[in-house]
């Protein structure tokens, strides 16, 4: 088994973190996307999406999708269980993550790929050129960080964590999402208290590390 991963990408880090947690280790495959290595001919069989990360299992079958592969290793190592233990804890976190994903990192990617100079004409993960950078989305991408940090503090207010009283794969999403839109200068507004909080608190993990 092997995981494609680069250690400077938002999302195989959410992997990374998600194994930390669980105290796993993969055997890694470094894909430097900044080299644009996810473009070279073979990576094409691996994932013909070329994004990274990629859960390469000994029998070739490779699963792509952040959350895909995190949820093969909840299911191979189910302790700690960071996507819920019963049907209600499991549709709790999942609302969460996904919530996390789409408006979250979507919005963090939306700033950062049509704002930052190395994604010139390529808007879009996994496209070589012809995608050019649309500097409104960008824009538009900050007022949406600005409704997520909204959004997430009203529900950190009365949780510890993201989707309840534990820490679960959503607040790794959650986590990732601040940390990939710091890149664009984008920071947790000084009103959103319980972000804060949870942010630091998330920060102090070993697995934040990873
Ligand atoms: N939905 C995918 C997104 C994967 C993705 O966008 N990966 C980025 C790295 S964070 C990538 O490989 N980008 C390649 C590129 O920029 O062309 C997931 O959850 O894994």
């Amino acid at each position: 088994m092997k995981l494609y991963d680069f250690e400077l990408a938002p999302n195989p880090r959410r992997v990374r973190m998600f194994m930390a947690e669980k105290g796993v280790t993969i055997p890694t495959v470094q894909v430097n996307t900044r080299e644009r290595e996810q473009f070279a001919p073979d990576f094409a069989k691996i994932n013909p999406f070329r994004v990274i990360p990629v859960l390469e299992l000994d029998d070739g079958t490779c699963i792509g999708e952040s959350v895909a592969i995190c949820r093969y290793i909840e299911v191979l190592h189910p302790e700690p269980p960071l996507m819920g233990r019963d049907a209600k804890e499991q549709a709790v976190i999942e609302m969460w993550d996904r919530r996390a994903e789409l408006e979250g990192m979507s919005a963090a990617g939306e700033v950062v790929r049509n704002a930052a100079p190395m994604f010139e004409d390529r808007g879009v993960a996994g496209v070589a050129d012809g995608f050019p950078q649309i500097p409104a989305l960008a824009e538009r991408g900050g007022k949406r960080m600005a409704r997520f940090f909204d959004f997430w503090d009203r529900q950190l207010a009365d949780n510890a964590y993201v989707a309840g009283p534990n820490f679960s794969i959503a607040d790794i999403t959650s986590f990732i999402a601040i940390e990939f839109v710091k890149r664009a200068e984008i920071t947790i507004p000084d009103q959103c208290k319980h972000v804060a909080r949870w942010y630091e608190s998330v920060s102090q993990r070993p697995s934040a590390k990873a």
